[in-house]
C-alpha cells in the first residue's frame, strides 16, 4: 500500500479505537539523537551486551559498567523529545484509554509530557543501592564512579533491567493487561527481538487491529495488520492527527 494511504487507514483505525496500547523501542528516540541498539551506529555494534548490560558484568567490573552508563547518561541528558514523542502525547490526551509501554530507558516520553508511561526496562537516570535497595532519580553525573549509597554506603547500580533480570512486575502486568484489552496496538521503532517485551504483541485479543511503524521491516511486520515504513517522527504525527 502506498504510504499516504497506509497513514490514512491507520488514522481511521486509531480514531475508531476506544482502547489503544502503544509499544515503543529505541527507534522512537532515534530522531532525538539517542543511539539505537542494533541498527547502524547502534550501541551493541561497539559493545557486546553481555559484557556490559548483565548482572555478571557488573559484579565483575562495576567501574567499567558505570563508565558506559555515565557516557550514555551524559549523551541522553542533552537529547530532547521529537515529533514522534509529541504525537503520542496528543494521542494520550485524546484517547479514552491509552497505555504507553516502552522499552526505552531515556525518559523522553515523560519529558515530552506523556503522563502514563510503563517503563519495562527501567530508567537511565534512576540509581539503586545494591545493598539496601534505596532508589533515587538523578540527572546530574554521579560525583564519583562507582557511586555509593548515602544511606548505607553500599555499591549503587543503574536503575535499568539487565539481560537475565526480571522486568518490574507491576509495569509488566499493567502492560499485558493493556494489550489484552486493546482495540488497537501500535508498535513503534523496535526490532522486536528482546523478550518478554517482544511477546506482548501476541497477547492482543482477536479482532484487535495492529499497526507497526519502523524504518524497515522487522520480524513483527508479518504479525501486524498494517506495517508503515519510514521515520516515526514523520509517520506518527500523521496517524494521530485529529
Ligand atoms: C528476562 C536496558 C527472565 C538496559 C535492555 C533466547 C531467545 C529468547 C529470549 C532470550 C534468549 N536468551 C535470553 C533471552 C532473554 C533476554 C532476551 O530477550 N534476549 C534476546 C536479545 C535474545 N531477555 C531478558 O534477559 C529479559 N529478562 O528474560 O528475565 C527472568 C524472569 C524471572 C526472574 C529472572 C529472570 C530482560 C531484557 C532487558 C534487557 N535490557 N536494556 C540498557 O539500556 O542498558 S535491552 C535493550 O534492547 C534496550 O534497552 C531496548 O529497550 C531493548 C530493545 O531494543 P529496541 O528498543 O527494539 O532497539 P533496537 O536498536 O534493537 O531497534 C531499533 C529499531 O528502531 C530498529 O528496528 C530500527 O529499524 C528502528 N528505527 C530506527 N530509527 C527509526 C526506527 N524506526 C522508526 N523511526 C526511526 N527514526
Ligand atoms: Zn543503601
Amino acid at each position: 500500500m502506498e504510504r499516504e494511504a497506509g497513514i490514512e487507514r491507520a488514522r481511521a483505525w486509531i480514531s475508531e479505537a476506544g482502547s489503544v496500547a502503544v509499544l515503543t523501542g529505541a527507534g522512537v528516540s532515534a530522531e532525538s539523537g539517542v543511539p539505537t541498539f542494533r541498527g547502524p551506529g547502534g550501541l551493541w555494534r561497539e559493545h557486546r551486551p553481555e559484557d556490559l548490560a548483565t548482572p555478571e558484568a557488573f559484579a565483575r567490573d562495576p567501574l567499567l559498567v558505570w563508565e558506559w552508563y555515565a557516557y550514555r547518561r551524559e549523551l541522553i541528558a542533552a537529547c530532547r523529545p521529537n515529533p514522534a514523542h509529541e504525537a503520542l502525547v496528543r494521542l494520550e490526551k485524546r484517547c479514552e484509554d491509552m497505555s504507553l509501554i516502552t522499552q526505552n530507558v531515556d525518559g523522553l516520553h515523560a519529558l515530552a509530557g506523556s503522563r502514563r508511561v510503563l517503563e519495562l526496562h527501567g530508567n537511565l537516570f534512576a540509581i539503586r543501592c545494591c545493598n539496601c535497595g534505596a532508589e533515587r532519580q538523578q540527572r546530574e553525573p554521579p560525583a564519583s564512579l562507582p557511586p555509593r549509597c548515602a544511606r548505607c554506603g553500599g555499591l549503587e547500580r543503574p536503575g535499568v533491567v539487565w539481560f537475565g533480570e526480571a522486568l518490574p512486575g507491576q509495569a509488566l502486568e499493567s502492560a499485558l493487561a493493556a494489550v489484552r484489552r486493546a482495540e488497537l496496538v501500535l508498535v513503534v521503532g523496535t526490532s522486536g527481538v528482546v523478550w518478554p517485551a517482544a511477546g506482548l504483541l501476541q497477547a492482543a485479543p482477536d479482532g484487535c487491529r495492529s499497526v507497526l511503524v519502523n524504518l524497515e521491516p522487522t520480524d513483527q511486520s508479518e504479525q501486524v495488520d498494517l506495517a508503515l515504513h519510514g521515520k516515526a517522527g514523520e509517520i506518527l504525527p500523521g496517524i494521530v492527527a485529529a
